[in-house]
Formats: C-alpha cells, sequence, structure tokens
C-alpha cells in the first residue's frame, strides 16, 4: 500500500487525481533513494546527516565570505498578539507570563534579600509553529525514519533523531541566497507556485552568485513576509497552498551531488504543499530530509537580508544557527544569524 506522507489537514486542498501528470508514490521515491539514500555514510548511529558535510574548512569558506560586517536575525516575531503565520492544525507559540510586579503589590512575591524584584514567562509553543529547524526524524514512510531507525522511536518521545544532536552541532557554513521572488519578478510568489533546481541555478547565475557544494541554501520566496504586511487570508487552513520547490529524481540528484547540509526557506513548510503533478503533499520531505539527511530551517523571514542583497549585490555571507536544546525534540526553534 502507498503510504501516507503525514497528516493533511482534511481542510487543505487536494490535487484531483484525474489531473496527475506523474505516477510519484512514495514507493517511487524509494527508487531513486536507494541510490542516493545516505543511511549509514556517517556510521548507524549518525543523527545529523548532511550537518556532517559541514566541517572546518566549510566554516572557514563561510567566514571568508565576510566583507562589511552586517548582520541579519532571520527569525519571524514569536507569539504576536495580531498571530503568526503557522501550518494548518498547529496552534502559534503562547508566552504566559508568571511573575509580574502585582505579585509583589499583592504582598505575595518572592521575598529577596535586599528587595529586587523580577517577572519571569512561561512559554507554550508547538516547535514547528514559528522559525524552527526540524529533527531528521521529523517526517518519515515505510516506518523507518532517516539512517533506519524505526518509526516506533518517535512514540512518546523522539528517541533517534530528534533535534538534540543538531543542537549540539550548530550549522555554521558559507550561505547562498537565491531570491526566487526577484527572479521571478514579483514580491511575493503565488499561492502553489513551483520551482526546481535549475530555477535556483537560474537565479544564481541572473544574481552573479555560485553554488558551491555543500553550501547552505537560503530560498527567498517572499511568502512569509506577506503574512507581515497583511496578507493573512491565505494562511487561513481552507486557502493554505504554500509555493515552494517541487519533487524531481533531477532535483534529488542534484541536492545529492552539490551535499547540500542544509535548506532554509521563508515558507512554512520548505516546499510546495502539494506537487500539482503527483497531488503528493511534502514528498521533499522524505526524499531530501529522511532519505538523504538534509536539514530543514523553515519559517524564516528572509526578506530584508533579500532586500540587502539585491542593494550590494553580495548574495553569499556567513551562516551560522543552532536550535535550542530541546531534549527529545522534533525540532526546536532558533533564531540565525548571518554576517555579511
Ligand atoms: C510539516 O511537517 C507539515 O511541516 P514542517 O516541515 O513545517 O514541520
Amino acid at each position: 500500500a502507498t503510504a501516507k506522507l503525514m497528516s493533511v489537514p482534511p481542510t487543505l486542498k487536494m490535487v484531483p487525481k484525474t489531473a496527475l501528470k506523474q505516477d510519484v508514490t512514495l514507493r517511487t521515491l524509494e527508487t531513486t533513494a536507494e541510490r542516493l539514500k545516505n543511511w549509514g555514510k556517517w556510521g548507524p548511529e549518525d543523527e545529523v546527516g548532511s550537518l556532517n558535510y559541514l566541517a572546518n574548512p566549510e566554516v572557514l569558506a563561510g567566514v571568508a565570505e565576510i566583507r562589511s560586517g552586517k548582520t541579519f536575525t532571520l527569525g519571524v516575531p514569536m507569539g504576536s498578539p495580531a498571530g503568526d503565520p503557522v501550518w494548518p492544525g498547529r496552534r502559534q507559540a503562547r508566552r504566559v507570563n508568571t511573575v509580574d510586579a502585582g505579585l509583589w503589590m499583592a504582598g505575595k512575591g518572592f521575598p529577596i534579600p535586599g528587595g529586587a524584584q523580577y517577572s519571569d514567562d512561561m512559554l507554550v509553543i508547538d516547535v514547528q509553529s514559528s522559525s524552527q529547524y526540524d529533527a531528521l526524524g521529523h517526517a518519515w514512510y515505510g516506518d523507518q525514519l532517516y539512517n533506519g531507525y524505526d518509526a516506533a522511536t518517535t512514540v512518546g518521545a523522539m528517541t533517534k533523531a530528534n533535534i538534540m544532536p543538531i543542537a549540539e552541532k550548530g550549522i555554521v557554513g558559507r550561505g547562498v541566497l537565491l531570491d526566487m521572488a526577484k527572479y521571478r519578478g514579483k514580491k511575493v510568489l503565488d499561492a502553489g507556485e513551483t520551482f526546481t533546481h535549475d530555477d535556483l541555478l537560474a537565479a544564481a547565475a541572473q544574481q552573479g552568485v555560485e553554488i558551491r557544494k555543500r553550501d547552505v541554501l537560503l530560498v527567498h520566496t517572499g511568502w512569509i513576509n506577506s503574512y507581515y504586511d497583511g496578507d493573512t487570508a491565505k494562511f487561513q487552513n481552507a486557502n493554505f497552498m504554500e509555493p515552494g520547490l517541487t519533487h524531481s529524481k533531477e532535483l534529488v540528484e542534484w541536492f545529492a551531488e552539490m551535499e547540500i547540509p542544509n535548506l532554509v526557506t521563508d515558507t512554512i513548510a520548505n516546499e510546495v504543499t502539494l506537487d500539482p503533478a503527483s497531488g503528493l503533499s511534502l514528498p521533499l520531505h522524505q526524499a531530501l530530509m529522511r532519505n538523504l539527511g538534509v536539514v530543514f530551517a523553515e519559517i524564516m523571514n528572509l526578506t530584508p537580508l533579500a532586500n540587502d542583497c539585491a542593494a550590494d549585490g553580495q548574495y553569499s555571507f556567513l551562516y551560522t544557527a543552532a536550535p535550542i536544546k530541546l531534549v527529545n525534540g522534533t525540532g526546536a526553534p532558533v533564531n540565525p544569524v548571518v554576517v555579511k
């Protein structure tokens, strides 16, 4: 039986079967995967996958791109009263104030020698509901996660290929921004608009930047930023259809050959929500994340960086990020820093 990709909320628009141009199922992905899969490449206990490509030379390649000292943080606001953009079914982060001046006004404050007072918050969060890194075990099919770990290891708490090893390693290397919105002559790509690795290469050529082996790829679509510009209706469940990369055998081969460690985008799920050709939802989570161990980082604010790259013509930089060390996490919040 064809395994399901992940639970797609029933409110998502589905492509009618008759419109499908390709007969692609998750089992078809397996045919490509058999040749390219990185399982076992870094040992039976590996949990960071293609991040293994980021070693000292790759860090220095990133440092070599620093020219002006300009810095950019890529995280989006978390827990905004006006709402955060989230995948259907997920809840936005909730910050709850637990200690404030009122406690001392009511005579119930914790007594501190000297009389100092303080405030505290607690945070309740779906870890994939804001700028975040996904653990490599976050998505799977066929009862196996990245590196062959049993899907049962996700039950109750993700004990294998969770976010902790990624958080401990950190991600530092040469980053390249590929501005797909600019390449298509738009401020923001349309709902469901697709592009391929050939488009990434064409955008790079237009921008005058070289994509090198082991680069961290940052893909700007304008999508997340459009939410903050007030275009929020398209983020509602019934309309939800993000633009993004589409699956093809050639794309997977290109990611494998280029040894891409990390794909970073300004969309919630890093790829088109429903592939128009196959009707599959999120096949790159399987073909890249599960099979190659390419690490995904999502919901990034890339528009200010994209605007700056367009202004100074510098599309390569030092990329640094480390998700928080959430024990057994399926992912974890992050606020990456780019230095140009
Ligand atoms: C899903 O898992 C649906 O998406 P993401 O990669 O954003 O967590």
